[in-house]
């Protein structure tokens, strides 16, 4: 059994915690304090994929476990990335492509992967910022649909006190029961929550646990995910203590089915997301 090499950055008060399986951010620590999630069950021996952080989901979103959508949540989450040189801001980037990933050209046609994840200074006072960014290139001359999500797990100090805001008057999918809705007001967090919002929420998105408040701004996604397993699915999942889902969100910049990806040939779609935390010190 192996474990996975961790690279850790530590600088300006952010720590960044990844792994070459999945090109993961694992961590992100500002000053002292997670803003990302990861589990303290989380499989760190490559033979599943990271639970918390930022796991990539491509090219597609959910399904499995069986077909030719499994794994569930896509092909890149276990494959294990090259490390590329990172450009201005960046602190690692790594490259994917659909050559490297057993199976995945017959399902898309040819892809090539670039996810970058930076920090840089904050505006107002945020502390610094966070930037992650997928960029997908397709080397073909025909177009290039795939689903993908940064499948993000965000830490809040407990769910039930937990708001998310921006969403507001987006129609969206609710997977837990099957129906479409429409968002009134702020999302709160009283059961198992599930949505795929029909929005790229690109003028940004707030979570507020109450006494952090964490700024989000998508880029190039058609939908944003919310997802809580809340107690009863949360015991089922091997990875996920009991009590875990009273200390995470996820809170997803993706474009999955019916309002996938169609990347022109020889084209690049790129999906980003900044996060800005104010530490919770000094809220
Ligand atoms: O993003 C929400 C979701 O698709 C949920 O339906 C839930 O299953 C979750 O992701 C976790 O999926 P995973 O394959 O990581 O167990």
């Amino acid at each position: 059994m192996t474990t996975l090499t961790p690279r850790v950055h530590d600088a300006d008060g952010s720590r960044l915690v990844a792994y070459d399986l999945g090109a993961t951010l694992a961590e992100w620590d500002l000053d002292g304090e997670p803003v990302l999630w990861l589990s303290d069950r989380a499989v760190l021996d490559g033979s599943a994929p990271l639970r918390g952080g930022i796991p990539i989901c491509f090219p597609w979103f959910a399904a499995g476990p069986e077909g030719d959508r499994s794994p569930s949540h896509g092909l890149v989450r276990t494959a294990t990335w090259r490390s590329a040189e990172p450009a201005d801001e960046e602190v690692w980037a790594w490259e994917v492509g659909s050559a490297d990933v057993s199976g995945a050209e017959r399902l898309t046609g040819p892809f090539e992967l670039r996810y970058a994840v930076g920090l840089r200074p904050g505006r107002e006072a945020m502390g610094r910022e966070l930037l992650v960014a997928l960029a997908v290139t397709n080397p073909a001359d025909a177009p290039l649909t795939v689903e993908a999500a940064l499948h993000t797990y965000l830490a809040v100090e407990d769910v039930r006190a937990t708001r998310v805001l921006g969403l507001d008057g987006v129609e969206y999918y609710d997977k837990v029961d099957g129906v479409r809705r429409v968002q009134r007001g702020p999302l709160t967090f009283t059961g198992e929550t599930d949505r795929v919002y029909d929005s790229g929420a690109e003028a940004g998105i707030v979570v507020d646990d109450g006494s952090r408040q964490l700024h989000l701004r998508p880029a190039g996604a058609t939908q944003a995910v919310v997802w809580n397993p809340w107690a009863e699915r949360c015991a089922e999942v091997a990875d996920l203590a009991d009590d875990a889902w009273q200390r995470f969100v996820c809170v997803e910049t993706a474009a999955t089915a019916h309002r996938s990806l169609t990347v022109p040939p020889g084209g690049t779609s790129t999906l980003s997301c900044t996060f800005a935390a104010r530490p919770r010190s000094t809220t």
